[in-house]
């Protein structure tokens, strides 16, 4: 484990570009965690990202195109961890882009939206994804979102039963009320950080490690 902190342990040079002028801002982190958010288009995975990262719910949010990046750095337990959130589009358009996005994932969050059945009759399919293309020990959490809007259309313990049989976390969320859209990502961070240090591995918790150290190491 000794060994595994010290890789994960860096000193990053993060590059901004303000008005033409590059500055480099050094960072401190122990751990840095990739959450790839996937899911139907229109289902809030931006607004989520956005409420997370900033604070806001942006009006008028557009589609998004492709893959957008966001970066958070979080701490628990005194420790520092970066969170790398890719949010992806939910055009069916760009599914061939998206899906070179899960491979290196260490926590893919499935979004639909309570308000909208398609976005939940199309899980399987999205799992399907999943099952294909990450890896098997990823973490998978199902989210529920628009939970402030009225016309609900897939009840609390339907989403809740079908997170039970896929084994993945469960939370319901408003991008827009602000409801546990900052639960959602710090619980993420726990259990990653959880994984990590997890005692007594099993061969799956060591392919979890080798996950985590390759893409530590690329960085
Ligand atoms: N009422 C309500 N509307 C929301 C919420 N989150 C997002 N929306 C709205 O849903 C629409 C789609 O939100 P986006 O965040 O762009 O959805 P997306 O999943 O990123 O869509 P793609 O980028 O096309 O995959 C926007 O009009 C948002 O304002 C929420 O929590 N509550
Ligand atoms: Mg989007």
């Amino acid at each position: 484990m000794a060994t595994y902190v010290a890789v994960a342990h860096m000193n990053e040079v993060t590059q901004f570009v303000i008005g033409g002028i590059i500055k480099h801002q050094m960072e401190d982190y122990k751990f840095l965690f990739k959450v790839v958010l996937v899911g139907n288009a229109g289902v809030g995975k931006t607004c989520l990202v956005r409420r997370f990262t900033q604070g806001l719910f942006p009006p008028g949010q557009g589609a998004t195109i492709g893959v957008d990046f966001m970066i958070k750095t979080v701490e628990i337990d005194n420790e520092k961890i970066k969170l790398q959130i890719w949010d992806t589009a939910g055009q069916e358009r760009f599914r061939s882009i998206t899906q070179s996005y899960y491979r290196s994932a260490h926590a893919l969050i499935l979004v639909y939206d309570i308000s909208c059945q398609p976005t939940f009759d199309c899980l399987p399919d999205w799992l399907r994804e999943i099952e294909e293309y990450a890896s098997s020990k990823v973490l998978r959490v199902l989210v529920g979102n628009k939970i402030d809007r009225e016309d609900r259309e897939i009840p609390t313990h339907v989403g809740e039963e079908f997170a039970q049989r896929h084994s993945m976390y469960y939370l319901e969320t408003s991008a827009k009320e602000a409801e546990n859209v900052e639960k959602l990502f710090m619980e993420i961070a726990a259990e990653l950080m959880e994984k990590v240090f997890q005692p007594g591995r099993s061969e799956g918790s060591r392919e979890w490690k080798i996950l985590c150290k390759k893409f530590l190491d690329i960085q």
